[in-house]
C-alpha cells in the first residue's frame, strides 16, 4: 500500500514566529511529498511494498541493490519528516517534566546542557541532516545523521528530532543555523516526547 503524506497537524503559520509560513508550505507540502512519491517509486514491486515505514527502514538490507539507496532516503524522508512535524506543535516550548525531564536530567546534568548538546549536533552535522533525542536501548542519547538516515534504521528509537537541511530554515534564518536551532525549541511538544519515552 503505498504511502500518503499525512497532513500537518497544525495550520502552516502556528509555529509562527519561530518558523515562518512560507517555510513549512513549501517544507511539508514540496519536500515531504517528494520524500513520499519517490518512496513509493522505490518500493514498488519489491516485498517491501506493503510494510509499514518503520518496518522497511528496519529491513533494508532485504532490498535489491538498485533502489536500496533510493528507499533508505526517501522512506527515511517520510519516516523522519513525519515525526519532525508531530514532535513541534503551537504553544510548544518550555521544559520537560515528570520522567522525562529526569532521565535527561540524568544523562546529560541539566536541561540547558542537553539543549547544548542537540545544538552541537545540528551545527556539527556536515552539510544535511538531523539532530536528535534517541533511547538506544539503554538510554538517552544525543545522535547527527547524515542526510534522510533514520535512527531506527540503527536500533535507536527517536525521541526528538530536529531537521537542520537547509530547507528547513534558509528562506527565514539564511545562513544562521544556530539560530534557527535557538528558536526551534519554542517549537517542541514535549508532551509528545514524553509520549515517545514513556513507549521505550
Ligand atoms: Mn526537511
Amino acid at each position: 500500500m503505498a504511502y500518503t503524506l499525512p497532513p500537518l497537524p497544525y495550520p502552516y503559520d502556528a509555529l509562527e514566529p519561530y518558523i515562518d509560513t512560507k517555510t513549512m508550505e513549501v517544507h511539508h507540502d514540496k519536500h515531504h511529498q517528494a520524500y513520499v512519491d519517490n518512496a513509493n517509486a522505490g518500493l514498488e514491486g519489491t516485498a517491501l511494498a506493503d510494510a509499514p515505514v518503520e518496518e522497511v527502514l528496519t529491513r533494508l538490507a532485504e532490498l535489491p541493490d538498485g533502489v536500496r539507496a533510493k528507499v533508505k532516503n526517501n522512506a527515511g524522508g517520510h519516516y523522519n519528516h513525519t515525526l519532525f512535524w508531530e514532535t513541534m506543535a503551537p504553544g510548544g516550548g518550555g521544559e520537560p517534566d515528570g520522567a522525562l525531564a529526569s532521565a535527561i536530567a540524568s544523562a546529560f546534568g541539566s536541561f540547558e546542557d542537553f539543549k547544548g548538546k542537540v545544538k552541537a549536533a545540528g551545527i556539527g552535522q556536515f552539510g544535511s541532516g538531523w539532530a536528535w533525542l534517541v533511547h538506544d536501548g539503554t538510554g538517552l542519547a544525543v545522535v547527527s545523521t547524515p542526510n534522510q538516515d533514520a535512527p531506527i534504521s540503527d536500533s535507536k528509537t527517536p525521541l526528538l528530532g530536529v531537521d537542520v537541511w537547509e530547507h528547513a530554515y534558509y528562506l527565514q534564518y539564511q545562513n544562521r543555523r544556530p539560530d534557527y536551532l535557538d528558536a526551534w525549541w519554542n517549537t517542541v511538544s514535549w508532551a509528545k516526547v514524553a509520549e515517545r519515552f514513556s513507549a521505550c
